[in-house]
């Protein structure tokens, strides 16, 4: 059996956005039966959690036999390599996907990171005035940088989906929530692309019923 851990709950600005549904897209891309384990805020304290995700946070990968994994760039591919599914065969085209893989997490992922930090975290209005500007730049040049390289092509190696797209559509997903893609339609229209699909589709659907089924109470936020 393969279980993913999710939260019982997160605000609404969070919702679809939670890496979980990352796991469950691929998931759902293979084809994989699983089940969700939903954990509060004390499991995420917890010292059991904390020897399967050592950061406390969601998602962990556990499955019968092999051992729990952590990070969803590490659980991704694991699952995409054991499938067979979203990997091109073409070793050349498969190490060109890998890089486009770790693009989205590390050259990418990270600006959009500071950029919502600023936006959904930073509660010092006079702070937000200062630091957002260059927040902002710095992620407007990597979304245009990124729609350059993208330039005409529907997917970004090989003429199909593969695993850089999900990640890289999922990456751009809090962009999109705070209104950074508007000036980039090729963006859009990428991203429309690769939620187009049962899978994506299925694992937000799975995850936002998951919590309208809980409330914030259901987080237990008490001390472990
Ligand atoms: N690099 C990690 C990041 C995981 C992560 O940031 N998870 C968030 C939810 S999207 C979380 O659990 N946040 C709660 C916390 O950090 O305490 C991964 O890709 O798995």
């Amino acid at each position: 059996m393969i279980t993913v851990t999710a939260f019982k709950w997160v605000p609404p600005f969070a919702q679809g956005q939670v890496r979980d549904h990352r796991v469950r897209w691929v998931l759902n891309e293979a084809g994989w039966d699983y089940k969700v384990r939903l954990i509060d805020a004390v499991d995420q304290k917890s010292p059991l959690y904390r020897a399967d995700q050592p950061f406390g946070q969601v998602p962990v990968l556990a499955e019968d036999g092999r051992p729990t994994l952590f990070e969803t760039g590490a659980i991704l591919l694991s699952v995409a390599e054991r499938s067979g599914r979203l990997i091109p065969s073409d070793e050349m085209q498969r190490a060109q996907m890998l890089s486009w893989y770790f693009a989205a997490l590390n050259s990418v992922e990270p600006y959009l990171a500071n950029l919502a930090e600023v936006e959904f975290f930073m509660k010092d209005e006079a702070d937000k005035a200062k630091r957002r500007p260059g927040v902002v730049a710095m992620a407007q040049r990597r979304l245009g940088e990124l729609q350059a390289a993208l330039g005409g092509r529907d997917w970004l190696v090989a003429d199909t989906f593969t695993l850089a797209d999900l990640m890289m559509s999922s990456v751009l997903k809090i962009a999109k929530s705070l209104d950074a893609l508007a000036d980039y339609p090729k963006l859009v229209a990428y991203q429309d692309r690769c939620f187009d699909r049962a899978a994506y589709r299925k694992a937000i659907d799975d995850q936002l019923a998951d919590f309208a089924a809980h409330s914030s109470a259901d987080m237990k936020y008490g001390v472990a």
